[in-house]
């Protein structure tokens, strides 16, 4: 099976270490395939970044179509545009939070987040709502800690995470942490072995599902919601991204990311 993990923000270092993560966990007949979109926000902190991820994001995953990919993984905690894509892949696709929040409450009573900056606590609790796992969710804690920093030789990463992840336990009385930014995925073994509690990463999680229900023949439902975007002529700069009648076709979505009208404006 092929399954492309899209990570939302283009910087292609954090892509590479999504795509090793993904691999060390995947099943040996699976592919995996990690990208980042041609255009959008380098790290994505807020929701304005969230939001301007998106058409990048569906780029790909309507470009995915066309090479017959089975499942996409949203590598951001976020889960930007996740509905949209569902509508544009016939394959499952799965968020890291969704992914994540739904493993750590079948394996613990109580979970809290450990995230990057501060304003994003906001959108993981919007999440835990969104997915029903509320009542699980102990707190969303706040590193502070820049999306790109986690990856910089050197930092104190790890140790405030892991400092955020022992007041999880301490403080918040949480029996799991699931991490908040998919920057934390190579960091998550290392950190469960440190604090004695289990640690989701919803990269490696959402591999597995996304696995799991290709290996169950169990697909985007098309009947509604999810159906294919209704065809219509959009205006201005997203033109290029005009849904077209199924299938995919020159000029779709799935071209828009090479559309010149987009890259290089602000
Ligand atoms: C993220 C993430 O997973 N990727 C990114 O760019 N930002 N999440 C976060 N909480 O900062």
């Amino acid at each position: 099976m092929k399954i492309k993990v899209v990570n939302p923000n283009t910087t292609l270092s954090m892509t590479a270490t999504i795509g090793e993560c993904a691999r060390r966990v995947a099943a040996p007949g699976t592919q995996i395939v990690a990208v980042s979109p041609a255009m959008g926000p380098p790290s994505i902190e807020g929701w304005y970044d969230e939001a301007l991820a998106v058409p990048g994001l569906l780029a790909e995953i309507a470009d995915g179509e066309r090479h017959g990919f089975d499942g996409y993984v949203i590598a951001c905690f976020g889960d930007p545009g996740l509905y949209a894509a569902r509508e544009v892949a016939r394959g499952p696709v799965i968020g890291i939070a969704e992914a994540a929040m739904h493993l750590a409450s079948m394996i613990a009573p109580s979970f809290t987040v450990v995230t990057t900056l501060g304003r994003t606590c906001g959108m993981a609790w919007h999440l835990a709502e969104r997915y029903g796992v509320l009542r699980f969710c102990k707190n969303v804690r706040a590193t502070d800690l820049p999306v790109l920093d986690l990856a910089v030789p050197g930092s104190r990463a790890r140790r405030m995470i892991v400092d955020e992840c022992r007041a999880a336990l301490s403080v918040d009385g949480a029996d799991a942490i699931v991490l908040g930014c998919a920057g934390m995925t190579d960091l998550c073994d290392e950190i469960a072995d440190e604090i004695g509690a289990p640690v989701v990463d919803g990269v490696t999680a959402a591999v597995k599902l996304a696995e799991s229900l290709i290996t169950l023949r169990l697909a985007t439902a098309k009947r509604g919601e999810y159906a294919r975007p209704i065809p219509k002529q959009y205006s201005g700069l997203v033109a290029p991204f005009s849904p077209l009648a199924a299938p995919v076709v020159r000029g779709d979505i799935a071209n828009a990311s090479k559309a010149p009208q987009i890259t290089g404006r602000p």
